[in-house]
């Protein structure tokens, strides 16, 4: 046996032995928007059976959560990520349905992450520069591609539920703010709380959960009761050149967002709308806390609600198989 056949055999083996040991395996393409990471399941996620997206988002958390964690945890993820399940859609004329998850749960819709979705499926050839619809948990949003990469994604329709609310935050006394919907609940608070600056992360972090823990005891909620679990803080802009305002999001997992966050663009255009501080059609540039910038705008629709554009750019940075052996305690991360 030549040196050449006997490395073969030896692979060969190796592949035999991860199967035997593996109980599935997922690939993934991996990218960042603006900053922010996603982890497209090109293959190996869990089949959700049929219905909505929303019946399909139930089940992932019901009966296949391990996905988060192999996905968004550590020590193969991390809580930044967020993660985009391809499935069959259940509305015309959609590419795929998506259900977006992080490391906590599944997120009604994600905007940097349809972005990434958009340029994963360019990089596969499954898709080329024009209109692309998603279906989604919350709805059909469509991506224009772009020839030049960038991608603008029509989100859900957007709307401020209540302007002005106050919330006592121990440390900070009243804090108020605007509770929007834009895809995801916010809460959008301007002007308060520390400086929206990349030095005071940690005091971001720490001031966003206070408000989102204060806001839950004291019975503050979107429609219908549901839970308010993105906090937006604003600031100015580091340059009035390139961006109108900055922000700093906090997840429900407890990440920041690293890019300026789609759906809460969505749902500060809904309240600069409500305010009567933005035209239609008039852009917004949206920086976020590592400055770099959403460009949004709005179609203004008869109930007060807008139908939001939000722009941005994703590059493809990765392509991985995950591998479960399951004698790793930690396959499906870190509890
Ligand atoms: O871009 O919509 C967004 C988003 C939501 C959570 C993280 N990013």
């Amino acid at each position: 046996m030549g040196p050449n056949t006997q490395a073969a055999t030896c692979q060969t083996a190796t592949a035999v032995l991860y199967l035997a040991m593996n109980q599935a395996s997922l690939h993934i393409i991996e990218s960042h928007t603006a900053g922010e990471p996603t982890r497209v399941v090109i293959d190996g996620g869990p089949d959700l059976g049929n219905g909505s997206l929303a019946e399909r988002a139930q089940r992932l958390r019901d009966k296949h959560a391990w996905l988060l964690g192999a996905v968004c945890r550590e020590p193969r993820g991390h809580e930044a990520v967020v993660g985009a399940l391809i499935c069959a859609p259940d509305e015309p004329d959609c590419v795929c349905g998506v259900i977006f998850f992080n490391n906590v749960s599944t997120l009604g819709m994600c905007i940097h992450a349809t972005i990434g979705l958009t340029v994963t499926l360019a990089h596969l050839r499954k898709i080329h520069p024009g209109m692309h619809r998603f279906d989604t948990p919350v709805g059909v949003v469509s991506a224009h591609l772009r020839s030049d990469g960038s991608v603008e994604v029509t989100n859900v329709p957007s709307y401020r539920h209540a302007a002005a609310v106050a919330v006592e935050v121990p440390g900070w006394g009243t804090v108020r703010g605007d509770v929007a919907w834009g895809g995801n609940w916010f809460f959008l608070i301007d002007g308060q709380g520390p400086p929206v600056a990349f030095e005071q992360i940690g005091a971001l972090s720490d001031f966003a959960r206070d408000v989102r823990r204060c806001l839950a005891q004291q019975g503050i909620t979107g429609k219908h009761g549901a839970d308010i679990d993105h906090i937006e803080v604003f600031g100015p802009p580091a340059n009035p050149a390139l961006a109108d305002s900055r922000n700093f999001v906090m997840c429900p997992g407890g990440a920041y967002d690293r890019s300026p966050c789609g759906t809460g663009t969505s749902a500060k255009l809904a309240c600069l709308h409500a305010g009567d501080k933005l035209r239609s059609g008039q852009v917004w540039r949206q920086a976020g806390i590592l400055d770099t910038v959403f460009e949004g705008s709005f179609e203004p629709l008869p109930d007060g609600k807008i139908i939001p554009r939000v722009t941005g750019r994703a590059w493809v940075n990765a392509s991985s198989t995950y591998i479960f052996d399951p004698s790793d305690p930690f396959r499906h991360g870190l509890a």
